[in-house]
């Protein structure tokens, strides 16, 4: 592999990337007459679980994987109103990082970042992560300010993060204006080489397919449309294919987090915004990082087809749409082309929404609730597909020790009564 002047990787580089994927192997595989075999098989929903999760997305289905293979519980329940992925977990921008600005919140991150990093091998399942590198620029003294921050606490972390300058930013994306000519001049960015994009379908199919080997029942078209709580305590969930008796429910939903804890009792310091997305025609590979500008409220990666995707902040106002706008692909297309002028031939191919559940200090809320056997995993806002794997592992541990384990200690819903926020606004891809 190329090395750069400074000792790092250049270029693309695939973790934890299994063998039998060589071309060789999938060229054999195509060219077979054999059917693909299908990655699980539905299941009658039974009257009863020990575990219940609500939400079929990479958070719910890598909870219901590692309760399976970490503890070995496997009377587990994942039900999905929509198909699995259907909701964030399909819509988001596919980056991983993990330069966050609190400590816990870059313990937690990270921790993600590495079970991402061998989860092709660990579900035997091509999740094409690419560890590419993330740039955040920074166009003012402040938001130097707040990169350099970052960048002291991601060490401390021991989490790979660091200042770099024009000169430097440059070299890694050749196409970006960083003359002092642009409008808003690029004064430097905060460099975190182990950041990258995966293949985020992928990763939801593959812990679906983990889960439901080891006997996880995976209902989709499965709406949860109540809750049976009595004498403080869990009793089972409702849903449109009939009564389900369980000890344990898991909220692990994105967009419908707050209904689902109505249903419970629980209410939740939570509002739900649109974020919005979007993809190119596929031109050939020029950006080998993701690149990311607060001030511009915009983010660009390119995808092994050649395809750039870009994204935005949130909607300014709360909704549970999931259209996309004129306005939201005029600024995206806008402020990309400030930043790569040679863009400007480049035509959109599709655009999307997502819903992002915000909580006061844009950390999530995880663990129990005052409503026993009632866990939750939800407020992720912009966060969510990133901190899937450890998610999962953590809520697990939460439901096989019926306590939440340290690493997500400090996301409880109780830290809003106790003013114990987690600020990560300020690690945000950009300003919301
Ligand atoms: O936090 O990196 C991020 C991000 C990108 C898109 C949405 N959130």
């Amino acid at each position: 592999m190329p090395v750069s002047a400074n000792g790092r990787p250049r270029g693309r580089r695939q973790a934890g990337y299994p063998a039998r994927y060589s071309a060789a192997g999938l060229l054999r595989r195509g060219l077979s007459r054999r059917e693909w075999p299908p990655a699980w098989q539905p299941q009658p929903v039974n009257s009863s679980y020990d575990v219940v999760i609500v939400g079929g997305g990479v958070h719910g289905l890598a909870c219901a994987y590692y309760l399976a293979a970490n503890h070995g519980i496997t009377d587990v329940a994942v039900l999905e109103k929509g198909y699995i992925g259907a909701g964030g977990s399909g819509r988001n921008t596919a980056i991983l990082r993990s330069n966050y600005l609190t400590p816990e919140g870059v313990r937690f991150y990270d921790r993600s970042l590495q079970l991402y990093q061998r989860l092709a091998t660990s579900l035997d399942y091509n999740v094409m992560f690419s560890q590419r590198g993330h740039l955040t620029l920074a166009h003012s003294d402040a938001s130097l300010r707040t990169m350099r921050w970052r960048a002291e606490v991601n060490k401390s972390e021991g989490v790979d993060s660091e200042l770099i300058g024009p000169a430097e930013i440059k070299r890694l994306v050749p196409f970006l204006d960083v003359t002092t000519a642009a409008r808003y001049p690029v004064l430097g960015a905060l460099y975190h080489p182990p950041g990258g994009i995966i293949r985020h379908d992928a990763v939801v199919w593959g812990y679906a397919r983990g889960a439901a080997a080891r006997g996880v029942h995976i209902h989709q078209q499965t709406e949860v449309t109540g809750i049976d709580v009595a004498g403080g305590r869990v009793r089972g969930v409702r849903t449109a294919q009939g009564d389900i008796a369980t000890r344990i429910v898991l909220n692990a939903t994105a967009g419908w987090s707050t209904l689902i804890a109505d249903m419970a009792g629980v209410r939740l310091p939570v509002t739900t915004y649109p974020l919005q997305a979007a993809v190119t025609e596929p031109v050939k590979p020029f950006l080998s990082t993701v690149v990311v500008s607060g001030t511009l409220h915009v983010y660009v990666s390119q995808t092994d087809r050649g395809e750039l995707v870009l994204g935005a902040s949130v909607d300014p106002f709360p909704s549970y749409s999931m259209r996309g706008s004129l306005e939201f692909a005029e600024g995206a297309a806008g402020h990309v082309l400030e930043l790569m002028p040679a863009l400007a031939k480049v035509r959109l191919l599709r655009q999307w929404a997502g819903l992002c559940d915000m909580t006061p200090d844009f950390s999530p809320i995880m663990g129990t609730t005052g409503v026993d056997g009632f866990l939750l995993d939800v407020g992720w806002g912009t966060y969510g597909f990133k901190a899937g794997p450890v998610s999962g592992e953590a809520m697990a541990q939460c439901i096989a020790a019926g306590q939440p384990p340290p690493i997500i200690a400090a996301f409880s819903l109780e830290r809003f009564a106790a003013g114990a926020l987690v600020g990560e606004k300020g690690a945000a891809a950009v300003g919301h």
